[in-house]
């Protein structure tokens, strides 16, 4: 029998998708740099039918994609050209939410800001937050090991992680379900799938360990003259204040796109050519007071500095810095490079970077911004051509040399295979490829994804 003859019957013809119109929003990557043709989308509804799915296409010998939200930007949710998407978002029920605890279980196909949402009555938070809240999902948000605004607080979705189930190449499932804060019986399978991009296995479900929901925030925006200053204002709040939630960077260049295309205000009349966007909590009270008096001790102008306590006023302040992704997509298509250095280099590589792309295309423009409390910033490139990696080199090669990592939290994809090995060196490829054989004997799963397809 065709394999998509085998899928329809095992989804149903409502949820097997081979008319290319219909497939069309399932092979395009939100940046629409990555894209290609899939032989069929499906869309499962339960744990056995993603099993026979992996069974069946293992059979034909087909490529799978697994595929959440889509917004991942590296390109590891959208076809090369001939595989199977494996579309996760109907399994995603929210169940068995502990109050006591803090842990509840949700379908790798939740959204984000549906967990949130699920969470909140109770008295707890999720503990990550990211823009593409309303369409990522828990599963890619593991599978991507995603971090977010808030990971000098809570770590990254690895650290909240308690439990797994999910479904290997060859059909088995893996349950370690609900899942133990200690637990120390052999190997970490779930840590190891969170950061696997889709290469081990299908993630079904997930518990998570929740955080304590805070009852007040404060945020501010401070206008700086450069980011070796936005580094030393964040160093100096950090030491002052033990309520640091989040700790941003980005420049004037890109708050005047974000003000273009998402028609936000600036913060102040003045403008600087670099911001810090600082986010304090409290459980016990207004955490604005503490926040203030810690900036009155950084040698800032007044005038270029903006606070917000209530949850309006916060919002318009987030959205300066949240809603980049978005303003910087709506000039083009980006080349975008995601990573972190030692926090000492952080200012030289925002300084540096636009040099080291006009230097191998002078056609091009560099907006940078970034989680400066993680040495992790975010380079997009607009006006180079998407196939020339020329610009996207020059980034990582910069980021090498001042002791970084190519990928501090979108993952290697299809867009950094190359510079794995770059970056962690023959022997740490050599075993991760070990563990990838292993699992994924036949290579069904993401082929393309962290290893270049022969390797
Ligand atoms: P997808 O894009 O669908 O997939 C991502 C990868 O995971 C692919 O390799 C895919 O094959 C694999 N995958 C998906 N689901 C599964 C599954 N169930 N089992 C196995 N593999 C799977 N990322 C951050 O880390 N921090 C941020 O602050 C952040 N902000 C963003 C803001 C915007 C506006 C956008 C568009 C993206 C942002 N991202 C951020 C990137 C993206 O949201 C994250 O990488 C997110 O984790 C992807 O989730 P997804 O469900 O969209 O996954
Ligand atoms: C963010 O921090 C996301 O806003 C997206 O990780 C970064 O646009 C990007 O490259
Ligand atoms: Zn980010």
């Amino acid at each position: 029998m065709p394999l998509t003859d085998a899928l329809r019957e095992i989804v149903g013809e409502r949820h097997c998708l081979t008319d290319p119109t219909m497939r069309a929003s399932y092979e395009t990557d939100w940046t629409r740099r990555f894209s290609g043709p899939a032989l069929a989308v499906v869309r499962p509804g339960s744990i056995e039918e993603v099993a026979a799915i992996l069974r069946a296409c293992a059979d034909a010998g087909v490529g799978v994609v697994p595929q959440g939200g889509n917004t991942g930007l590296v390109g590891g949710s959208v076809p090369r050209g001939g595989e199977v998407v494996l579309s996760t978002l109907r399994l995603n029920e929210i169940e068995g939410l502990d109050p006591d605890a803090g842990e509840v279980t949700v379908g790798a196909g939740a959204t984000l800001a549906a967990v949130q949402a699920a969470a909140r009555p109770s008295g707890w938070e999720v503990g990550i937050d990211l823009g593409a809240r309303d369409s990522a999902t828990i599963g890619g948000m593991v599978a991507t090991n995603a971090g977010g605004v808030n990971v000098l607080r809570h770590g990254p979705m690895r650290q909240r992680l308690l439990g797994f189930e999910a479904v290997r190449a060859d059909g088995s499932v893996l349950r370690r379900l609900p899942g133990m804060p200690k637990d120390n019986t052999g190997y970490d399978l779930g840590g190891l799938l969170a950061g696997s991009e889709g290469t081990l296995a299908i993630i079904t479900q997930i518990r998570l360990r929740l955080v304590t929901a805070l009852g007040h925030r404060a945020v501010a925006v401070i206008g700086l003259d450069d980011a070796g200053a936005v580094v030393a204002a964040a160093g100096r709040l950090r030491r002052a204040l033990g309520t640091i939630q989040a700790l941003e960077l980005f420049t004037d260049e890109g708050m005047e796109l974000v003000m273009r295309h998402a028609a936000v205000a600036a913060p102040f009349a003045s403008r600087r050519p670099a911001y810090l966007l600082v986010e304090v909590g409290s459980d016990a009270g207004d955490p604005g007071e503490g926040l203030a008096d810690a900036l009155m001790t950084l040698d800032v102008d007044p005038e270029a500095v903006a606070m917000a306590t209530d949850v309006a006023g916060r919002h318009r302040l987030w959205q300066l810095r949240e809603r980049h992704t978005e303003a910087v997509n709506a000039e083009g298509v980006p080349h975008k490079l995601d990573v972190s250095v030692p926090i000492g280099r952080y200012a030289e590589l925002v300084e540096r970077a636009p040099s080291a792309v006009a230097d191998v295309d002078g056609g091009a423009r560099t907006i940078s911004y970034g989680h400066v409390g993680d040495g992790n910033l975010h380079v997009s490139i607009l006006g180079s051509s998407p196939d020339d990696h020329r610009v996207d080199d020059a980034v990582l090669e910069l980021v090498l040399s001042l002791g970084g990592s190519v990928s501090a939290e979108h993952g290697i994809g299809v867009a950094k295979v190359d510079w794995l090995l770059r970056d962690r060196g023959p022997a740490t490829v050599a075993a991760m490829r070990a563990i990838k054989d292993a699992w994924d004997p036949a290579g069904i799963l993401n082929p393309g994804v962290l290893f270049a397809r022969d390797s």
